[in-house]
């Protein structure tokens, strides 16, 4: 039976669907007969027309032709960067009015439900690369709203690695696979990349970040989402405040292991697709609220950073994220090729009350997507492809073109015209045409990096400053990985100067790892990326320190860490298991909305020490601990015994482990957890206290151990477990 929440949940569906014009073009075959395109029913989809029953095929075929000529053109070329991504739709809906910032509809009206589309996506990989590659991640959001679509297509990093849209094609050849061998796939760590970065110090802020966890997070819904520039919302009476935009997740922000993400790769590449998916099916809705930091005007140059600088945050701490609205999906596609791979989002996409700035990334951004989508979708169309149809009305003239739907009718496709009565006619700004913000520009018409654009370190700096000490060692090891995978020795010490600025002790720990030391001529290649006849002094960077030593809102240690919802926990079990040690705490778990599988030796189910059969979901061939957040051993002889003697379950608890997950076992199951790595690290103090610091639970009464666990998973990981860093300094 449907819960509640999909009852209510596959109606809002329905609904937007049929807001959005979706149901208009659903096809459903149940109990249909089967056709050709032209709809002549076939009778034989088995068997090609030919001479005799083993002669030669017939060109008369017109059914085997047009079925092996419409397979022969089903692909389209995918995304040049984010081709890899999944989606869901869902409902967008304010808190309340921000008509005082912007005239947008969907902004302004608490009682309006929107439609939305979002698709994430990782970055450099190909359309079936692996989801947990370290990347940085897309968050794409696409408003169907009355006015208009508006589409904020952002990152789960709220920076870029360049300043100028000029300089992205040369980003993306250097973080693709090599040209002359295509290789690595979906991954940054090779000498093209890094010989590109160590040139750009522009990109070191950026850097940190995807060296840092958020690059590998544990899923699509406890991410972030950033709108990365700044924008502008404008009244109703003109008035404009810059804005940047943030998704902020309900779940909170988690990210999984280095270890753990290449293991994944392996077992799951689908991992967040599956994830996503499966949340939605079970009505357990991804949630994000939008954040907005809004700043005046007259403020544009109070900051000790260009607010037009996309490689800038502005801290939380000196301009508060205020949440004005909720973001859910609650409905997985119906047809990936239809909505996911066909949609085409468009940073100029945006409704009146939403405008532009002159960050030149934006600004390249403007041209690039609708360019983009001409040759991916193979003309000028695309905007009447169901998934890319707004909600409002369409009315131009506009007209023709490979694949056109719209029949539009009379003479006119003109403007002015007479013929047609004048129409489709222009609106006023107060009739909800838009109006572009009238901003002053005076300037010569130049190439030049602006002086306030120089400034490539010190958010860098903050942001490692920001870090927790684990975070900080994972920072190093990602850059010990990546920097280790490339094999020019130059590519190598160039990065460890751009480190040098950023934190000494930082680029010492690199250095170490890669058993280097950082070259003692400093920055001298640090202003390589500029124009022939520029200024060499122009470009230096400018060495400065942010006037913030820390920011709370960049580590993912004070995230939100009270609920284990849809927290995926592995109970491993055979034949002659405790059936209350093993039921007491499935239960207790998925009361807290856990999602809770058995694992055991073999497939179909396992006897439980009272006769009762328990279903088994996955064996330690097709479950692994990568898959699950936390691991629980009930009691029960037979059971314990026959998982000691089973390498894979031991492996099992090891993984688990080194990963740094919550791991609880009953005490009488202790046996299996002797065969362990970390046998000897178990705590003999049994408190709470102990429990709850190393992440390790072991205790008689289910009741109480049921308790810790759920506060002990809810912590997500005990990254201290990982050894402690002995660099000499
Ligand atoms: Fe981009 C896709 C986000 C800079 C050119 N971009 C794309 C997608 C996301 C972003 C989320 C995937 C949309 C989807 O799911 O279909 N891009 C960003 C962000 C940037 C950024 C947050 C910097 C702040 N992008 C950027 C620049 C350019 C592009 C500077 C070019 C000048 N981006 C593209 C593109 C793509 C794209 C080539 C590929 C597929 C598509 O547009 O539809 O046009």
């Amino acid at each position: 039976m449907a819960k509640k929440k999909d009852i209510a949940a596959s109606d809002t569906s329905a609904a937007n669907d049929k807001i959005i014009g979706l149901e208009l073009h659903k096809e459903d075959s149940t109990n249909e007969t089967m056709t050709t395109n032209q709809g002549v029913r076939i009778n034989d989809d088995q068997n090609s027309l030919t001479a005799g029953a083993r002669g030669p095929t017939l060109l008369e075929d017109f059914i085997l032709r047009e079925k092996i000529t419409h397979f022969d053109h089903e692909r389209i070329p995918e995304r040049i960067v984010h081709a890899r991504g999944s989606a869901a739709h869902g409902v967008f809906q304010v808190y309340k009015s921000m008509a005082k910032y912007t005239r947008a509809s969907f902004l302004t009206d608490p009682g309006k439900t929107t439609p939305v589309f979002v698709r994430f996506s990782t970055v450099a990989g190909s359309r079936g690369s692996t989801d947990l590659a370290r990347d940085v991640r897309g968050f794409a959001v696409k408003f169907y709203t009355d006015e208009g679509n508006f589409d904020l297509v952002g990152n789960n990093m709220p920076v870029f690695f360049i300043q100028d849209a000029i300089k992205f094609p040369d980003l993306i050849h250097a973080v693709k696979p090599e040209p002359d061998n295509e290789m690595p796939q979906a991954a940054s760590a090779h000498d093209t990349f890094w010989d590109f970065i160590s040139l750009m110090p522009e990109s070191t802020h950026m850097v940190m970040w995807v060296m840092s966890d958020r690059a590998i997070p544990r899923s699509y819904r406890m991410m972030e989402g950033f709108g990365v520039h700044t924008f502008r919302l404008v009244n109703d009476k003109g008035e404009a405040h810059f804005v940047k935009f943030h998704w902020k997740p309900l779940l909170g922000v988690h990210s999984v292991a280095w270890d753990e993400a290449q293991n994944i790769s392996g077992k799951d590449p689908d991992f967040h697709r599956r994830d996503l998916w499966e949340a939605i099916e079970s009505g357990n809705y991804p949630e994000w609220e939008l954040g907005v930091q809004i700043v005046p005007e007259a403020d544009e140059h109070k900051f000790e950073f260009d607010l037009l600088d996309p490689t800038k945050i502005i801290p939380e701490e000196v301009v508060p994220v205020q949440r004005i609205g909720k973001l859910t999906l609650n409905r997985n596609p119906d047809n990936f090729f239809a909505e996911t791979e066909q949609v085409a989002f468009h940073v100029g996409n945006v409704v009146p009350g939403i405008d532009f700035t002159n960050d030149p990334l934006l600004q390249g951004r403007l041209f690039s997507y609708t360019d983009t989508q001409l040759i991916r979708l193979g003309g000028p169309n695309f905007h009447e492809i169901p998934i890319n149809r707004p909600v409002a009305p369409v009315h131009n003239n506009q007209r023709d073109g490979y694949m056109r739907q719209t029949i539009n009718k009379g003479k006119s496709s003109y403007n002015p015209n007479s013929l047609g009565g004048g129409c489709p006619f222009q609106a006023r700004a107060a009739e909800g045409g838009f109006a572009s913000y009238a901003e002053r520009i005076d300037a010569h018409k130049i190439r030049q990096r602006s002086a306030s654009f120089m400034d490539h370190f010190s958010q860098a700096r903050l942001f490692y400053n920001s870090q927790s000490e684990p975070e900080k060692n994972h920072i190093v090891d990602a850059l010990r990985f990546e920097l280790g995978k490339v094999e020019t020795q130059s590519i190598r010490e160039r990065m460890l100067v751009v480190l040098a600025h950023v934190d000494h002790g930082l680029a010492n720990e690199v250095a170490y790892g890669l058993g280097l030391s950082i070259p003692k001529t400093l920055s001298n290649h640090l202003n390589q990326s500029i124009p022939a006849d520029a200024d060499p002094q122009s470009y230096q960077p400018v060495v400065k320190e942010s006037s913030l030593s820390k920011s709370e809102a960049l580590s993912m240690a004070s995230t939100i860490k009270d609920s284990i919802r849809t927290r995926k926990i592995a109970i491993l079990a055979a034949d002659g298991v405790n059936e209350s040690s093993l039921t007491t705490i499935q239960e207790a778990l998925e009361a807290e909305g856990a999602v809770v599988e058995v694992i055991a030796p073999k497939l179909g189910k396992i006897l439980a020490d009272t006769g009762n059969e328990i279903i088994v979901k996955k064996t330690f061939l097709t479950g692994a601990s990568v898959f699950y957040d936390a691991v629980y051993v009930p009691s029960g002889t037979n059971s314990v015994a026959t998982l000691s003697a089973e390498a894979d379950a031991v492996h099992f608890l090891n993984e688990a482990f080194k990963h740094c997950k919550a791991i609880a076992a009953d005490t009488d199951a202790i046996q299996l957890l002797e065969q362990t790595y970390f046998a000897k690290k178990l705590p003999e103090d049994r408190s709470e206290a102990t429990a709850l610091r190393e992440g390790i639970v072991l205790q008689d009464s289910s009741k109480k151990l049921a308790t810790i666990f759920i506060k002990a998973i809810a912590l997500h990981r005990f990254w201290e477990r990982e050894k402690p860093r002995k660099v000499p300094g």
